[in-house]
This record gives structure tokens, sequence and C-alpha cells, in this order.
């Protein structure tokens, strides 16, 4: 078979082309909530999936974060949350690639009291999220976030532990930076008094006010991901053979981005991106076109071309039912639109080629019971 890398065309390599052959498909009915056949077969197997568990203090933001994250709610309307009082389930698996569980759990709970089962709790956890308010003292949390920390370790060392230095839009700068490594150098201290050095905790600056939090999910989330360096990989030969700057792997419906080349993501060119994702779902909300029955959200036709007042041209299409391909680029480097046309194609190919073997490994298991479950490509081994 020939190399991946060798069908991609150079952006260099013909003339000129015509180019823009494609048109904006139906993004209709595009939300959570949407069951279909695909996922009746695995909603009995909820309990099993991967999950994301978001911990903290009371009103530290768990329930509001989920809540803008997954639900589109706006950051406002969380002003007057109810405070949480028992496990939040959230299975965001039906509508998204994303195929996690996301558990918010009430900060005033002990969980590793006898009453939970916390081995069931954290051995399915792929990453334990737990979130700081940087605008409260922060002393009762950094204890909470030791004990929670070293225990589930023990519990599972695979867990991936993810601080969330939270709410930090009512500080400057400067006060954002002195709080980060304040709060690293204290949490780490803490581990290893307590002799845990090998747990690597990482930290992120967090509001649910701007594209902060869905930066840092999307962190998260890339960390659970197997096929991560294939997707980068995939990603850094469609741009550097399509003159494009910059190219997000996005989950349309909670705007994560799974997988972006390995240039430096700038927060300004990852909003730009956002923006555009909420444009077109909003255009084809209200325009798309409705198949008799079906309501294809996002079918392989999704595409959209938004050219910026500043040479910049924003370029989105559909890779498969959840993924979208959001790339910016310049003017110039657009006109040759054909080649990019193909080279998008190609990278679809491979990008199904790449989950095709999830699906392998799902059907493997459903005929012969294997001890682990394959969910979007990502192997857990099973609780019990
Ligand atoms: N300023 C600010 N407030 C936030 C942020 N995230 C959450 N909040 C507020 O914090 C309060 C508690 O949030 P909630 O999600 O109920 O906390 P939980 O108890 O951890 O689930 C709510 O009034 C939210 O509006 C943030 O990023 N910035
Ligand atoms: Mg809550």
């Amino acid at each position: 078979m020939e190399p991946i890398e060798n069908l991609f065309l150079p952006h260099n390599s013909y003339e000129d082309d015509a180019g823009g052959d494609f048109m904006v498909g139906s993004f209709q009915d595009f939300g959570y909530g949407t069951v279909d056949q695909e996922n009746e077969a695995t909603a009995s197997s909820s309990d099993e999936k991967p999950r994301i568990l978001l911990m903290g203090l009371r009103r530290s933001g768990k329930s509001s974060i989920q809540k803008v994250v997954f639900h589109k709610v706006s950051p406002n309307e969380t002003l007057f949350l109810e405070s949480t009082n028992k496990i939040v389930k959230d299975d965001i698996s039906n509508s998204s690639f994303v195929q996690f569980q996301v558990w918010d759990l009430p900060g005033h709970i002990d969980f590793f009291d006898t009453l939970f089962d916390v081995d069931k709790i954290f051995r399915g956890c792929g990453a334990l999220i737990f979130v700081i308010d940087a605008q409260d003292e922060y002393v009762e949390a950094l204890d909470k976030l030791n004990m929670t920390v070293t225990r589930a370790h023990k519990i599972n060392p695979e867990i991936k532990f993810e601080v969330f230095i939270h709410k930090v839009d009512s500080l400057s700068d400067d006060q954002k930076i002195e709080s980060q490594r304040d709060i690293h150098q204290r949490a780490n201290d803490d581990l290893v008094d307590a002799g845990f050095e090998g747990i690597y905790l990482s930290f992120y600056l967090t509001s649910i006010y701007d594209h902060s939090i869905f930066e840092a999910f999307s962190k998260v989330v890339q960390k659970l991901i197997p096929q991560l360096p294939t997707l980068e990989n995939l990603l850094n030969m469609l741009i550097s053979n399509s003159g494009i700057e910059k190219a997000f792997l996005f989950d349309v419906v909670s705007k994560i981005y799974i997988a972006t080349d390995s240039s430096p993501v700038d927060m300004q060119s990852y909003e730009l991106c956002c923006d555009m994702i909420d444009v077109v779902l909003d255009i084809s909300c209200i325009y798309g076109l409705q198949d008799d029955n079906e309501l294809n959200a996002f079918d392989d036709e999704s595409a959209s071309i938004i050219k910026l007042n500043n040479t910049t041209v924003l370029y989105l299409r559909e890779v498969n039912r959840y993924l979208a391909l959001v790339c910016i680029l310049r003017e110039d480097n657009f006109i040759k639109q054909g080649i990019i046309n193909y080279n998008f194609l190609c990278f679809r190919k491979a990008i199904q080629e790449v989950f095709e073997v999830r699906q392998k490994m799902l059907a493997s298991k459903t005929e012969n019971g294997t001890d682990h479950q394959v969910l979007n490509g990502i192997a857990v081994n099973k609780d019990e």
C-alpha cells in the first residue's frame, strides 16, 4: 500500500484550480440527546464507559463546567445553580466523538467514606479533574486535593490528575501566574511530604467566561485518546501540503479539539475556530436541508468557508459524524482550493482508517467477549 504521506498533493503542484465544489449540508437538530441505533447497542453498558471525574470543594465550579462545556449553557446561567447532592453521571457519548462519561461528584461528600464504593468510582476512571476556586482561599482545597489524589492513585495508578485553577476571570495576568505557581508548588510539596513523588499533576488556568475551559478540557481529553500521535501526524501532513497555517480536529458538539497540528496553539485561533462552528451550526439549523425522516445533523457535504477582512480564510469540513476539521489559512494560499479539497479527502480517508481499527476491536469483543472494552479506540480494562 502506498504510504499516506505520498497521497497528499503539495499545494504548489498545480497552477490553478476551480475549487469550491461542495455545498453546505444540513446540520439540523444538532445537539445532545439524539439516540440512534448505534448508541442503543451501547447504552446498556454506559456504566463501563471510561470516565472523567470532576471533583473539588463545594461551589468551586464543577457543575458549571459540566453545563457550559457539554450542555451549551451560557456562563451567566450558572450563577444560580443548585448545589449538587449526588453524583451526576453525564453520558455524553450519544452525540459526541468523545465517548466518555463525565461524573460530577458533590464537594461535601467524603467519597472515601465506607458508604461509597470507591473502587468502582476510580477503577474505570481515565482522568480526575480537581477544580480549585482561585477567587477563594485555597488551603482547604489543597488538603482535599492531596487526600483525593493519593487515595485515588492507590486504587488506580493509571488515573491522570488534572488541576483546574478555576474562576481566573477576575484575576490579572500577574495574579494568574502567581496563583498557578503557588498552587503548583504547594500541591507538589504536599505530595512529596506524603511520600508520593511519582504522581504527576497538570495545571490549567480556567474560566467558564472564556474559551480557557474548553481548551483545558481538550487537553484532558487528548491524553485519553491513544491515536493522538497519528492524528497529529496526519494534521501535520495536511497543513504542510496545503499551505494551511493551523488546523484543529473538533468534536463538534462540545467544541473540544481532539487533536491539532504540532505548531503552538494560540488562544485567539482556537476561539476563532470555535466561533466558526457556532456560526455554521446556527446557519444550518435555520437553513439546513431536511431529509424526509433522517435528521442528518452533519453529513459529508457539511462544509463552510469564511473569508475574514484581514486576508485570513477559515475552512471547515465534516470528517465524520462527530468530527469537523477547521483550518486557518492565508487568502493567497486559498487560491488553490482544489488541492486543499483533494488533500482533505485523503485526510478524511486516513482518519476513517484509523478509527476502523476501533470498529474491528469492538466487533471482536462482541464475538469472543474479551475482558476489555474498546470505545472510540480507547481501550479500558473493565471494572469487574
Ligand atoms: N467568576 C466565575 N464564577 C464561576 C466560574 N465557574 C463557576 N462559577 C460560579 O461559581 C458558583 C458555583 O458553581 P457550581 O458549579 O454550582 O459549583 P459546584 O458546587 O462545584 O458544582 C456559581 O455561582 C457559578 O456561577 C468561573 O469560571 N468564573
Ligand atoms: Mg455542583
